[in-house]
């Protein structure tokens, strides 16, 4: 088993164990006109990331390694949209309501889809969840289950709104998870600070961070 250099302590990396596990990285959150923006955010924020994120995809799927994509959505007829999602806040557009790139954070609509050069590949997880957190009300858990996965290295958007749900609910699974720090980021790079330091906190209490660059030498020396 490799040694991964991360924080709060080395991360033992067991590779054909550990799934890549990119969140939300969808036009709705990244691009003009979908729902980041409606919420009133710099959506520009977010793009800093794309070309690490790139780079873990491309190493994970150079070494033939578990994939798994997220997208935040809801069903056309918003049977799995609970109301309070719905209706909290101002935003310039509600979830379901058509905007520049479609009906915002619909399954299938344009605005819904993972940006083009994060596009998943054929035999590639696709997990559509109507939550943030990617457990919740999704077949995630027996998926991992079922190819023999137990850490999760995760990417994505936004730290700590998605991401940093998703780790919870994956930590308190028995997974051990890994935060890439410059393969996440938020509209509020304040939260996105704040986050990684609460995850690695008290002994790693939800789990590691590492950069891509360590990430990327551990895959290769495992
Ligand atoms: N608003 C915000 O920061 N995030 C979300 O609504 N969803 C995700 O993080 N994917």
């Amino acid at each position: 088993m490799a040694s991964l250099a991360a924080r709060p302590f080395a991360f033992p990396f067991d590779k054909r164990r550990a799934a890549l596990l990119i969140i939300d990285m969808q036009r709705d959150f990244l691009e003009h006109g979908g729902f980041g923006e409606a919420l009133g955010n710099d959506v520009t924020r977010l793009g800093v990331i794309v070309p690490a994120v790139g780079r873990l995809l491309q190493a994970w799927r150079a070494h033939d390694l578990m994939v798994i994509h997220t997208m935040e959505c809801h069903r056309a007829d918003l049977s799995d949209l609970p109301a309070g999602k719905r209706d909290r806040g101002q935003p310039k557009l509600r979830i379901g309501e058509p905007g520049p790139m479609g009906r915002i954070l619909i399954a299938g609509e344009a605005g819904t889809a993972i940006i083009a050069p994060l596009a998943p590949r054929i035999g590639e997880i696709v997990i559509e969840k109507p939550g943030k957190g990617a457990f919740y009300a999704t077949a995630l858990g027996e998926i991992l289950a079922g190819r023999g996965i137990t850490q999760l290295v995760l990417a994505g958007v936004t730290t700590e709104v998605c991401v940093q749900t998703t780790m919870r609910e994956a930590n308190d699974r028995g997974y051990d998870c890994l935060l890439v720090e410059d393969a996440t980021e938020s509209y509020f790079p304040e939260f996105k600070a704040a986050t990684l330091d609460m995850i690695r906190a008290q002994g790693a209490i939800v789990g590691w961070t590492a950069l891509t660059d360590d990430v990327l030498r551990g895959l290769d020396n495992d």
